[in-house]
């Protein structure tokens, strides 16, 4: 067969795949706007999406109500020994679980077209990039990675001239009969849905979802599951985290990467807008940031990510004035309320409550309703380039030069808003041990306190206690040029279950003081768990802010403390001998330095 690129792995790829599927074609994508436009034409002609009348260019989808999240229950780390997916991650075999989806995947693709999507994580061309073919059935799929990545004719130039890629194939799971009429979204059952990772030879199989990172290969599967096991492989860092640039009034530049589990604000803390007088926020990145040591022996990131595919609910001028920008025109929503006047409306968007609505099952909908009109991981697909905050350099293909490290969680008692790590292997210890009450974009209970290290947990594609280690050598090579460490917490409460903190703009507080911490300018106070900011030094002005209230922010009940100690014995002894000395040594420590 011959492809759009002379590349035999990809031609060879792409003629077993095709020879198992059996679609009625193959259409190889360019990544151009008239694609984008034909393919979301005809989506709007079977009726899959909904044009928006009040937003230029925008489109509304439904999802079948089983396909709403990605499905961590159904997500596995295939690799030959169990050990080395370790604890966190489902484990199937490799040839069983190649077995079972070559069953699922034979003809799978009848009756519909097969897509090869050629695209880049990261700027075309970056020496952090990588090169991705994800090969789909969904054109809901082709057309939000059209956003989410760079699709491009280019990339099959750089495939001829023998350019290396990760192969990643993706079917809905639903095959057509002959005359069979297709549903909106149509998907697999649950029980049959696969999102599958094979970290040992780079590749990647998704089968019956076509919602978000379950289907858009490029993001969770690609850039953090299988780059994750790449990087420490290669040595470099493959992350969850957002990438901001704060410029002081100086003009003096940091830059910040977080890591914050999902549903924790990373986008609305990407996209803030300072309180505090003269200090600047630009956006580089809200989800994932790749890493690699460059010639001046710092840490360098790039967002490998073109787009936000950001939660709607919540969103508003209010939270995230910018994301609302953001979203004005050219946007994909999924799961969305629609108003009567041809616009999207979520829990959230405005203190006004439409007084009628179809709701994301596609019913009429009322304030009165018992249900939410939108679903609570609804979502927005945009172009990066969109934000009105976008960092100039957000595409520099050298990337930018980390200062500072983010933890934190949702914590609503014991962990106070700001502290630093002692040193490396402290935060380390920090990020090991992260934790964060869950909420309803996790699965299960809401309210139950998921250590979730370094926001890696549903993301790392290898043995967690490993992961560790390479956190730990990373330090080791870094040197005095690593990046401090800080942990953070928006969220604590007062008895009376009120936010202490007001959040959003006025993390940038917090955020100053991070930065005056490396300048020398501020100082801090070692206590049992870190170093926290001295009275005074948190700016604080214009902020109307009770004084009991900033205690509690900072307040460190050391009871409270020891009885997380049992938890993080719990947490560690799961990675058995994979976990670094290093670390236990931290916990031994901490226990100490509690009494
Ligand atoms: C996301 C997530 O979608 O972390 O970014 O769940
Ligand atoms: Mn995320």
């Amino acid at each position: 067969m011959g492809g759009a690129a002379k590349n035999e792995k990809l031609n060879k790829w792409i003629e077993e795949i095709a020879d198992m599927c059996r679609p009625d074609g193959i259409y190889w994508c360019d990544g151009t706007k008239e694609e984008y436009d034909r393919m979301m034409a005809k989506m709007v002609e079977t009726g899959s999406a909904t044009v928006l009348e009040k937003r230029p260019n925008s489109f509304l989808f439904r999802t079948d109500p089983s396909d709403v999240a990605r499905v961590e229950d159904r997500t596995f780390i295939s690799t030959s020994s169990k050990d080395d997916a370790g604890p966190t991650n489902n484990w199937l075999d490799p040839v069983d679980l190649k077995n079972t989806m070559r069953g699922l995947y034979q003809g799978c693709m009848k009756g519909r077209t097969m897509y090869v999507i050629p695209f880049s994580m990261g700027p075309i061309g970056s020496p952090i990039s990588k090169i991705g073919v994800e090969v789909t059935d969904s054109p809901y799929v082709v057309c939000n990675m059209h956003m989410m990545t760079r699709v491009s004719a280019r990339i099959y130039e750089m495939l001829s001239a023998g350019e290396e890629f990760i192969p990643c194939l993706h079917s809905i799971g639903a095959p057509l009969a002959a005359g069979q009429k297709d549903a909106l979204w149509p998907c697999a059952p649950i029980e049959n849905k696969y999102i599958s990772h094979f970290p040992e030879e780079n590749l990647i199989w998704s089968y019956g979802s076509g919602y978000g990172g379950n289907a858009l290969l490029g993001k969770k599967c690609l850039a953090l599951r299988i780059a994750s096991a790449m990087a420490r492989r290669e040595g470099w860092m493959a992350e969850h985290m957002l990438i901001l640039r704060l410029t002081n009034p100086q003009g003096r530049q940091y830059h910040i990467a977080a890591a914050f589990p999902s549903a924790c604000g990373k986008t609305n803390l990407a996209m803030m807008r300072p309180t505090i007088p003269g200090w600047k926020c630009e956006c580089i990145g809200d989800d994932i940031a790749w890493m690699k040591i460059g010639p001046d022996g710092r840490l360098h990131a790039i967002n490998p990510e073109n787009g936000f595919f950001g939660v709607a609910p919540g969103t508003s001028y209010g939270t995230n004035p910018m994301a609302m920008d953001t979203v004005r025109e050219n946007v994909i929503f999924t799961n969305c309320a629609l108003t009567d006047d041809g616009d999207v409306w979520w829990e959230g968007m405005t203190d006004e409550v439409p007084g009628h609505l179809i709701d994301w099952k596609g019913r009429d909908w009322t304030p009165d309703s018992r249900e939410e009109a939108a679903h609570p991981n609804a979502r927005f697909t945009v172009l990066a380039s969109q934000c009105p905050v976008i960092c100039k350099d957000w595409e520099n293909p050298a990337g930018v030069p980390i200062d500072i490290f983010i933890f934190g969680g949702r914590r609503s008692s014991v962990v106070p808003l700001v502290y630093e790590a002692f040193n490396w292997e402290h935060g380390v210890f920090l990020g090991a041990t992260a934790a964060s009450e869950t909420t309803s974009a996790n699965i299960g209970a809401v309210g139950n306190l998921r250590r979730d290290p370094f926001a890696m947990k549903p993301f790392c594609g290898y043995q967690m206690g490993d992961y560790f280690r390479h956190w730990l050598d990373m330090g080791d090579t870094l040197g005095d040029k690593a990046p401090r460490i800080f942990y953070v917490n928006w969220f604590r409460k007062s008895p009376e279950g009120m936010f202490l903190w007001p959040g959003f703009s006025d993390n940038s507080r917090v955020l100053k003081w991070m930065c005056e911490r490396i300048e020398g300018k501020v100082g801090a106070r070692k206590t049992e768990i870190g170093l926290l900011p001295n009275d005074g030094d948190l700016d604080l002005s214009g902020l109307d802010i009770a004084p009991e209230n900033m205690n509690e922010l900072m307040r460190i009940d050391s009871g409270a403390w020891r009885a997380e100690l049992p938890d993080i014995e719990r947490h560690f002894a799961e990675f058995g001998a994979r976990l670094p000395a290093k670390l236990k040594k931290q916990l031994q420590e901490l226990k100490k330095r509690l009494g």
